[in-house]
């Protein structure tokens, strides 16, 4: 597994293999990241390892490529973590019309169904005929305000088709592994799945529940209140806030800004985004719309007005300055273990419960799914301590960690840790309740009180 973990190092630094182009040097020496890897296609070219970092759609478990921990280990228990699949951009360029795509963002490929039901139908997995209601969304060309928005049929941060395809196959995959933890004809009474309070997630549950062979009946997912939701996370932290606004504003993070100013300037330009914090204070935005677009197939925008393109050499240092981003707010900067434990302590404690159950004997499920963010990938990969083994890149679109129990022979349990596919090093053989242990730790002791500032 070591060996692999090296290889993958290799190709994640090895040069300009994969389909992004070679982003500058000095961007490399400043900020550490490359970049590389597949930014403008959900399938990873052949000559490619499979766990070859994709943005597009990150490389998971799957039968192919997953061994078993060691002969005489049984699974027993698979707790899952993924982000959503492709999706259309959640920002928007100020005049988002006049850099459409040519073909627009067309989502008349993915059928959109939000309807409620009283009193509610039983969970099963027999079919039941019920009225569905299926929306579809219009933007009216000679709507007032439509310069805000796309020409197309998708929402913003709209799960596409192809997410949809992607997150089928992602669910096919993750059967293949972990299905015989839950079993066939029992997968709503074994499996538990939770997704955030976002449209995109529901759907991505719906699409892996279907690629791992549930089609028919009711199957219940449970999210909570977006105002204290704690997958994206988004409960109020106005102390998190302020140890990330102390940490953003020193030079191991203004530097950044400061020497790519010529970029940031070269793309204000060009978006008409000059002068706009939320565009300059970090590379999220550009990072967020370029790969929307190359993932989704479309060409990176142009300015209709003064014909610039954004070109692949500055698109390839934005994703290097992202991976640089989220790797310093959520893993290396000075007290970003406490900003990550704050945002994110309401879910460590609720994944921990699930292992602690599971150690007691009273967890009646054999595997959970979370179905949510890059935010929430990102700091359960930081709080798991996966930050150590190698700088975090930005998590991609369909990225996966899965805690795994093991049982071995008579009593002992332990864990084993797989991020996108791959064994973690150091997290190969953590006795469970030590494992437990060590995600409590991460747990803000009264996180209400530590967050709010009255403890
Ligand atoms: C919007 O896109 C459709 C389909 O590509 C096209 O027929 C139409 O002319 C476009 N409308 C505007 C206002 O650009
Ligand atoms: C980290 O937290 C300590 C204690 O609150 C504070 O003194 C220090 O300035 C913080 N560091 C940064 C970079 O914000
Ligand atoms: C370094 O990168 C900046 C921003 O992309 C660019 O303006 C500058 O010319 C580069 N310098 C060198 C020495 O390549
Ligand atoms: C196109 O580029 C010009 C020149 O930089 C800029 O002023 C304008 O805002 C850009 N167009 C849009 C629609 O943003
Ligand atoms: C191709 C390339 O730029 N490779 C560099 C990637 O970044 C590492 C440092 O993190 C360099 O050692 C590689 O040379």
């Amino acid at each position: 597994m070591l060996a692999r973990h090296f290889a993958l190092l290799l190709a994640l630094l090895s040069p300009s293999r994969a389909q992004a182009p070679s982003p500058s040097p000095n961007g490399t020496a400043l900020v550490g990241f490359n970049g590389t890897g597949v930014y403008s296609s959900s399938t990873t070219p052949a000559d490619l390892p499979w766990y070859t970092y994709n943005y597009c759609n990150a490389p998971h478990a799957s039968k192919a490529h997953w061994t078993p921990a060691g002969a005489g280990a049984r699974l027993v228990y698979a707790l899952t973590v993924v982000r959503h699949h492709k999706r259309t951009p959640d920002n928007l360029i100020p005049s988002e019309r006049v850099f459409n795509p040519p073909v627009g963002w067309t989502c008349a490929d993915i059928a959109a169904f939000n309807f409620a039901s009283s009193p509610p139908p039983p969970i099963s997995s027999s079919s039941s005929d019920g009225l569905a209601l299926q929306h579809t969304l219009s933007i009216p060309a000679n709507h007032p305000f439509a310069s805000l928005l796309w020409n197309g049929t998708c929402d913003v941060g709209q799960l596409t088709a192809g997410g949809y395809a992607d997150a089928r196959k992602h669910g096919e995959d993750w059967w293949g592994v972990y299905g015989a933890l839950v079993g066939r004809g029992r997968e709503s009474e074994r499996l538990w799945v939770r997704t955030s309070p976002e449209e995109r997630t529901m759907w991505v549950a719906r699409a892996m529940l279907e690629g791992m062979g549930v089609r028919d009946g009711v199957f219940d997912v449970h999210a909570q209140p977006a105002t204290i939701d704690s997958l994206v996370p988004d409960y109020p932290c106005p102390a998190a806030d302020a140890v990330r606004a102390a940490f953003q504003s020193v030079p191991a993070w203004t530097d950044h800004l400061a020497q790519f100013a010529n970029l940031a300037a070269r793309l204000g330009d060009i978006l008409g985004t000059r002068g706009m914090n939320a565009w300059e204070s970090w590379y999220d935005h550009y990072f967020d719309v370029f790969t929307s677009r190359t993932c989704g197939g479309h060409q990176l925008p142009c300015n209709a007005t003064t014909g610039a393109c954004v070109s692949a050499a500055d698109a390839a240092t934005v994703y290097a300055l992202g991976d640089f981003e989220y790797n310093y707010i959520w893993n290396s900067a000075q007290n970003a273990s406490t900003y990550t434990s704050l945002s994110y302590g309401v879910l460590l404690a609720e994944l921990a419960q699930n292992l602690a159950d599971v150690a007691a004997g009273t967890e009646p499920f054999g595997a959970r799914l979370y179905v949510g963010h890059d935010g929430s990938m990102i700091r359960l990969a930081s709080a798991l301590g996966l930050g150590d083994v190698a700088p975090l890149r930005w998590p991609a679109l369909g990225s996966e960690i899965v805690m795994e129990v093991w049982q071995e022979h008579t009593s002992e349990r332990f864990v084993r840790v797989l991020h996108d596919g791959l064994v973690v090093p150091p997290l190969t053989r953590i006795p469970l309740a030590n494992f437990v242990q060590r995600v409590r730790a991460r747990v803000p002791t009264d996180v209400f009180a530590e967050c709010m500032g009255t403890a």
